[in-house]
């Protein structure tokens, strides 16, 4: 028998398209002051697919010489990272909300090309606390398993406007995503996707 790993917990339809909307609009406003980049990997150097940039406190990035980690600033502008949106800070409140608020808010966004490989995210000190996504834009094809790599995995699309709560066991499992759905979405002018992930990094 498949079994999501326990803690995880994926909500459809939890933003309807009013909010999304009007999401969209405060994550353009992120992105003008704090823009898109393309992350690299650390060592390799090799670019990810996804292009990425943070609100909050603290925002993760990555690159060749310094590897994955948070920090105040965005890693091209130096500049310290704009806030996370209000709205968002009350969609943490409701599903995350026995938690200390969030320090960093990651904006990932997906042309219809990109893909993220399988991952554990485990950056953060603070491994107790939910990470909560958000998608926004084009479905995906997600896949999530167990703490181990080899763990089976199971896989299911993400669509616009669905959350995933992501504690306890989940915290730690593996994760990605295999493939973007291009144009089932009208919520991006242009298409693609964004995923949002808001995250508490110290304890
Ligand atoms: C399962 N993002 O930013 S969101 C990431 O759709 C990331 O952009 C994917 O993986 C995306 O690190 C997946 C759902 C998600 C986020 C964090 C998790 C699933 C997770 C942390 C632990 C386990
Ligand atoms: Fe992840």
């Amino acid at each position: 028998m498949l079994v999501l790993p326990k803690g995880f917990r994926h909500i459809p339809g939890f933003l309807d398209r009013d909010r999304q909307e009007a999401l969209v609009e405060e994550i353009r406003a992120v992105v003008a002051a704090a823009p898109l980049y393309r992350p690299a990997m650390p060592k390799t150097g090799k670019d990810l697919s996804v292009r990425m940039t943070n609100c909050g406190t603290l925002g993760w990035v990555t690159d060749k010489a310094l590897g994955y980690r948070y920090q105040p600033q965005h890693p091209v502008s130096q500049e310290p990272w704009p806030a996370i949106p209000q709205s968002l800070l009350d969609l943490w409140q409701t599903v995350a909300g026995a938690y200390k608020p969030p320090q960093a808010c990651l904006v990932n966004f997906y042309a219809e090309t990109a893909r993220m490989g399988l991952h554990q995210d485990k950056d953060e000190q603070d491994l107790q606390t939910p990470v909560v996504s958000v998608s926004l834009g084009d479905a995906c094809l997600f896949r999530v398993g167990g703490r181990e790599r080899n763990d089976r995995t199971v896989s299911f699309k993400l669509s616009s406007g669905d959350i995933v709560v992501l504690g306890g066991e989940s915290r730690l499992a593996f994760h990605g995503v295999d493939r973007i759905y291009p144009a089932t979405s009208t919520l991006l002018k242009n298409g693609g996707r964004i995923n949002l992930t808001l995250r508490r990094v110290t304890p």
